[in-house]
């Protein structure tokens, strides 16, 4: 499917520094490629689009949006893929509880977040890929699975009855016996593994999977619930964590560089998925490095669609806050913190953003080289925009202190006309907010 308008990036003088990025599995920070012939590939886990796009969404998306700016500044062309998982259990759960169409809920909280991501000045990925149209790509793979003894059938629970072509035909799970790396990423005792599934989709209680851990490839059809040709598998639809896989595999090759998405999809999600690519791969380290963000609270607990203590993006706007403030909002906090969002925090971002706007309008400022060195340099050090935030308020300070005819904290601005404007690019091209 088609992503989204991508905003322009200015050019920068010189070239960033390579990305060190902290590595889930490894608890540790960890160089990402530094390999200037080949593209960076980067997975970042979308929207599953029944309520689209509260900050807990932005500030993943703005995260790993800062990845893609400093690769590309360290001169790194950049193969992105974000997915949208556009058929679910909980996009039909929450179309048949609001009675709409499933499809048609899907295509507007789509639509909804593309806009919202404009908005934002996020980079688009270069392939944006929905679940329902890899659908022949997961179909392909589970059938090579199966052929290999990697998955297996499962079948129907008396009176559930499938419909479509051949109902003899069961659902079609992973055995995860045969990968001895799984559970080495999330690193959970197997009783936490069990929970978390539950809580996320998996069904550990299922009759007739080898392992209760075991994950769903391929649910054949059920009376009520939309279905696609499955080839020799029978019709249905494609498990979570499959879809992922596949859709990694296919537009990114063999080997993922970084894998992304926020913290609550480190177990099972992306354990799930990297299973599956070591088996659909073949090769026993598709993943080169796990980043994870943190997770954002409102009213004292995770934002989220189900709980509905939602702060949307689009609702934000809609009340006259400007986009920047809210991406200045997300800057604030480190990408990996878990953090909860106020008013006051809004408050502050757009005080901010006054002061850099001010800063960066004025004629004359001073030299603002060594901005660009330090932001280049906080982001390659995990992305820290916090630490990028307070130089571009330091520049800005000096610049209106001198502006208001009073000196610097140095005591002296030695700057120039083209300090302002070359802030203004770094902060556009780096930060992605635009002044
Ligand atoms: N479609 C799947 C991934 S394949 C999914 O998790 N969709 S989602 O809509 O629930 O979440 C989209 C992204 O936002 C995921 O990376 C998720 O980790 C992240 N996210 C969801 N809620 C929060 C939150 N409160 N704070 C931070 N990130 C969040
Ligand atoms: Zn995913």
């Amino acid at each position: 499917m088609h992503a989204w308008t991508s905003p322009a990036l200015p050019d920068l003088p010189g070239s960033g520094a390579d990305v060190h990025l902290f590595d889930t599995p490894a608890g540790a920070l960890a160089p990402t490629r530094p390999v200037r012939d080949e593209p960076a590939t980067l997975y970042v886990c979308g929207i599953t689009p029944y309520d689209a796009t509260h900050l807990g969404h932005a500030n993943t998306y703005v995260a790993f949006d800062l990845l893609v700016r400093a690769w590309r500044d360290a001169g790194r062309e950049v193969k992105y893929v974000q997915n949208v998982t556009d058929v679910d259990d909980p996009l039909l759960e929450r179309a048949t509880a609001t009675g709409r169409d499933w499809r048609e809920l899907a295509d507007s909280q789509i639509d909804l977040f593309r806009s919202d991501m404009t908005t934002l000045r996020v980079v688009p990925p270069t392939h944006y890929v929905g679940a329902v149209e890899a659908i022949p790509l997961v179909v392909r793979r589970v059938e090579e699975m199966l052929d290999e003894g990697s998955a297996y059938r499962v079948p129907l629970p008396a009176g559930e009855g499938a419909g479509g072509d051949d109902p003899g035909l069961g659902d079609v799970y992973a055995d995860l016996s045969g990968d001895p790396l799984f559970g080495t990423g999330a690193d959970l005792p197997v009783d936490r593994m069990l929970a978390v599934f539950a809580e996320n989709g998996g069904d550990p209680e299922r009759q007739g999977k080898r392992q209760p851990l075991d994950p769903l490839l391929w649910r054949r059809s059920r009376p009520g619930e939309p279905d696609w040709d499955g080839a020799s598998l029978g019709t249905g639809r494609p498990g979570w964590h499959i879809e992922c896989a596949c859709i990694a595999r296919a537009y990114l090759g063999p080997l993922v560089e970084v894998q992304a998405g926020g913290r609550d999809l480190v177990f099972p999600h992306h354990e799930m998925s990297e299973s599956h690519l070591r088996a659909i791969t073949a090769q026993p380290a598709p993943v080169l490095l796990h980043a994870h963000g943190g997770m954002v609270a409102y009213e004292g607990e995770k934002m989220s669609k189900s709980l509905g203590n939602l702060v949307l993006v689009s609702r934000l706007v809609a009340e006259g806050t400007d986009p920047m403030a809210v991406r200045l909002v997300l800057l604030a906090h480190h990408y990996r913190a878990d953090w909860e969002y106020t008013d006051a925090a809004l408050t502050e971002a757009t005080g901010r953003l006054e002061r850099w706007r001010a800063a960066m309008g004025l004629p004359s400022g001073p030299e603002a080289d060594t901005l660009l060195a330090r932001v280049r340099a906080a982001l390659a050090d995990d992305l820290d925009a916090p630490t990028a935030l307070a130089a571009v308020d330091e520049w800005a300070a000096r610049a209106l202190e001198a502006s208001g005819g009073r000196p610097g904290p140095d005591g002296a601005v030695t700057g120039s006309g083209g300090a302002p404007d070359l802030a203004r690019r770094t902060v556009d091209a780096l930060l992605g907010v635009a002044v």
